[in-house]
């Protein structure tokens, strides 16, 4: 049949508001994943000016969260870094407050820069330092502040792209300007980041399906890799590779968010991996570059790179790394299509 009575029939769809399959299909489900989000890389010697200028603008209680959000370039205006990841990078300035409020996407923090800063997470509260990864749950009451005499600096990442996706993001604001503490620093990772685990109750499950430590400091972090790095030869796709685990199940942190830490030692590179998940990168400690597809970024410390899903990537560090990861995996797997592919060594 000639296409132009194909295009006749498909005409006479459309009011009825159907269209043809099969002049979709090859799209809609190709035979690989092709991400629209591009590779991109953030420096902070370009961030951290524009952060501080912002701070000079308006206060952090006057902006609700004052943010400059890393919005990849395939996507403008749409304030996402990949198709299912939101990143942004916040500033607090010394004796500001950042609101509490709650809302329905999970977030997590990766601190950057400063020693005094804190969050109050679901009734407990924690200094916030340079290295450290903590966790914010989905609908748990948040505010932040900051009691030293510089800035404080973090990454968020946030689900708000897979909860858009659900038309399920929304928030609530608290009635004071911060919630009340019901217990004392260090009592969540006193009781489940020691190896040990309550005895009874359900306080395993203080911070619903995420891990009850929200704060995984990087001192502990750092010494874990550095130990474990002289036990084995590093692997070659994911060097030394540690995941950031709920002590309660095993798995992930997060139920939306996946995330880790990767240590490479200078001179060393890794083999070419991809995978399906998409992900962000914020460089903790160290100099070198990372290949994702047909991009070469040079990284320096802070600075964010956004990786999309299904490109080869691989790292070459120039000195000691220590990289934090977040992407989307957790999700991919529990709804069973994580893929992953390595090049032969
Ligand atoms: C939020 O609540 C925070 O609590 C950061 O620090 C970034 C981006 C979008 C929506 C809510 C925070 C956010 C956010």
């Amino acid at each position: 049949m000639s296409q132009e009575v194909r295009q006749e029939f498909y005409d006479r769809l459309s009011p009825y508001s159907m269209t043809p399959l099969w002049e979709v299909l090859s799209g809609l489900v190709p035979p690989e994943p092709r991400p629209k989000a591009v590779p991109y890389l953030w420096k902070y010697a370009d961030v951290r000016p524009l952060l501080l200028e912002s701070g000079a603008l308006l206060t952090a209680e006057e902006a609700e969260r004052r943010v400059l959000v890393l919005e990849n370039p395939s996507y403008p205006g749409e304030t996402r870094t990949t198709a299912s990841l939101y990143a942004g990078i916040q500033l607090i300035l010394p004796g500001e407050v950042a609101p509490a409020h709650r809302h329905t996407p999970s977030a997590l923090r990766f601190l950057l820069e400063g020693e005094q800063g804190f969050t109050a997470v679901g009734g407990e509260r924690t200094i916030m330092r340079a290295g450290d990864f903590i966790i914010t749950p989905a609908w748990a009451w948040h505010d932040h502040g900051n009691e030293g005499d510089g800035p404080v600096v973090w990454l968020d990442g946030l689900d708000i792209p897979m909860l858009g996706f659900y038309e399920s993001v929304f928030m609530e604001g608290h009635n004071d300007q911060r919630q009340g503490i019901a217990r004392p620093e260090g009592d969540s990772l006193a009781r489940f980041g020691e190896g040990l685990m309550p005895i009874d109750g359900d306080e395993a499950h203080r911070y619903g399906q995420n891990s009850p430590i929200f704060n995984y400091p990087y001192e502990r972090t750092r010494e874990a890799l550095v130990t474990a790095a002289k036990g084995e030869d590093p692997d070659p796709h994911l060097a030394t590779t540690l995941r950031y685990s709920n002590p309660v199940d095993g798995g992930w942190a997060m139920p939306t968010m996946s995330t880790w830490m990767t240590r490479i030692k200078g001179g060393q590179e890794t083999t070419p991996i991809r995978s399906t998940d998409s992900m962000v990168m914020a460089v903790a400690e160290g100099e070198g570059s990372v290949t994702i597809g047909d991009a070469t970024f040079s990284f320096t410390p802070k600075d964010v790179v956004a990786v999309p899903g299904w490109q080869w990537r691989s790292i070459q560090a120039s000195s000691d790394c220590f990289l934090f990861f977040f992407s989307d995996r957790v999700v991919h797997e529990k709804l069973g299509f994580f893929r992953e592919e390595r090049q032969a060594v």
